[in-house]
């Protein structure tokens, strides 16, 4: 019989890569969707068929995680091996204006997902996506496992608590619960408000003569960022270990924002000074201006490696982007 998972967030970036790792692996998915008032199931319409033919593996529920009914529901009828929780209001200056929502859906919705756990009488292993924002005002260079938490937005302030709860709910129930602690991961499915696609996106639309500017905040913050494929390898491999355990996953690299367009722009042959504006809007009240990341233990204990490295990562994201503007790659790369 084949194994059974359950992705909250199936839409999201992670959850679309995801979803498509277990589908090769012959699982059988179920996802949790939101209703939206315009479909956004864009990143796994590749991967759906209708659900009368034979074969089918991927299965989608409305739902959502701040309301316990659905959830309860559908643990209940789909009885999971293994619970991948992605869902999240992710986005770190969004979560200064919408702070309450922010933890409703980021913090609780990882109790809601536990408590259904222990509800329904299942027992899934379970995993939380803890994030490095957790880190902060880093308290240690590189952050590890074991670097204490300094959160600065109500977005960490939430996956500090989530982190803790499926922390508290392995040792006082026994669940098999894995925080991984995923520095910042991009792919041509990064959501386009997040840095890294704003400004490939932005290339190809200067490129597409589209857009003329592009508007930026802090440049000179610095991310360990990685290739989101690579990155759900290692929540895969977290839940296959005999121990629920918890999990630095990151590339041990740091760039500045300042680096990422420097190098977006030079493999199209431009020069991002004449293209980039500050903007004040893009600013965060209290700002995280160092990541980076230890996966020593990934690699022992899970032997788990990054296979994309940053100019790769980078080259990757602005031949999608040219594509999606309509161009063709070969006529701009110079790199
Ligand atoms: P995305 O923002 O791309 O996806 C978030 C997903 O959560 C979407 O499917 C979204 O649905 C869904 N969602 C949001 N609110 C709710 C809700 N109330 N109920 C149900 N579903 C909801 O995030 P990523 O894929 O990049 O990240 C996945 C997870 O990993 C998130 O928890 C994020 O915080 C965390 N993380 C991400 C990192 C990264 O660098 N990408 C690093 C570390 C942690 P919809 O499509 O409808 O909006
Ligand atoms: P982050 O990612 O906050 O690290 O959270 P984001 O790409 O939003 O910001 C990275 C850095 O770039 C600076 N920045 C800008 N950011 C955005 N979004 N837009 C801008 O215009 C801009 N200009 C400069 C930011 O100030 C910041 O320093 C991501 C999310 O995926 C989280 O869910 C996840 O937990 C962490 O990564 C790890």
């Amino acid at each position: 019989m084949s194994k059974i998972a359950l992705v909250t967030g199936i839409s999201g970036q992670d959850g679309s890569y995801l979803a498509e790792l277990l589908l090769e692996k012959s699982y059988e998915v179920h996802g949790i969707i939101r209703r939206s008032s315009s479909i956004n199931t864009d990143r796994i319409d590749h991967l759906y068929r209708d659900p009368h033919l034979q074969g089918v593996r991927l299965f989608l529920h409305y739902g959502d995680v701040s309301d316990s009914t659905s959830l309860n529901r559908l643990l209940r009828k789909i009885k999971p091996h293994e619970i991948y929780h992605l869902a999240a209001q992710s986005h770190v200056r969004v979560s200064f204006d919408t702070p309450e929502y922010t933890a409703d859906v980021t913090a609780l919705g990882t109790i809601r997902i536990l408590d259904a756990i222990l509800e329904t009488g299942i027992n899934p292993r379970f995993y939380q996506a803890s994030s490095s924002e957790m880190f902060g005002m880093a308290q240690e260079v590189p952050q590890k496992e074991t670097t204490p938490f300094y959160p600065r937005s109500p977005y960490a302030c939430s996956k500090v608590f989530a982190y803790w709860m499926t922390v508290n709910y392995r040792e006082a129930y026994g669940i098999h619960a894995s925080n991984g602690i995923l520095f910042n991961h991009e792919s041509p499915r990064r959501g386009e408000t997040f840095v890294t696609r704003k400004i490939t996106r932005a290339l190809a639309q200067i490129l597409a003569k589209k857009q003329e500017k592009l508007y930026l905040g802090n440049i000179e913050a610095k991310r360990d960022w990685g290739y989101a494929k690579d990155y759900v390898q290692a929540m895969w491999l977290m839940l296959q270990q005999p121990q629920a355990d918890d999990f630095v996953i990151a590339t041990g690299e740091t760039h500045s924002v300042r680096e990422f367009l420097e190098t977006a722009f030079s493999t199209v042959g431009l020069d991002w000074k004449k293209y980039v504006e500050q903007d004040k809007r893009y600013f965060r009240p209290t700002e995280v201006d160092l990541l980076i990341g230890d996966p020593t233990k990934a690699k022992q204990k899970l032997n788990w490696k990054h296979t994309v490295t940053f100019k790769e990562l980078v080259k990757i994201m602005v031949v999608e982007d040219i594509k999606y503007a309509g161009l063709n790659p070969e006529k701009y790369l110079k790199l």
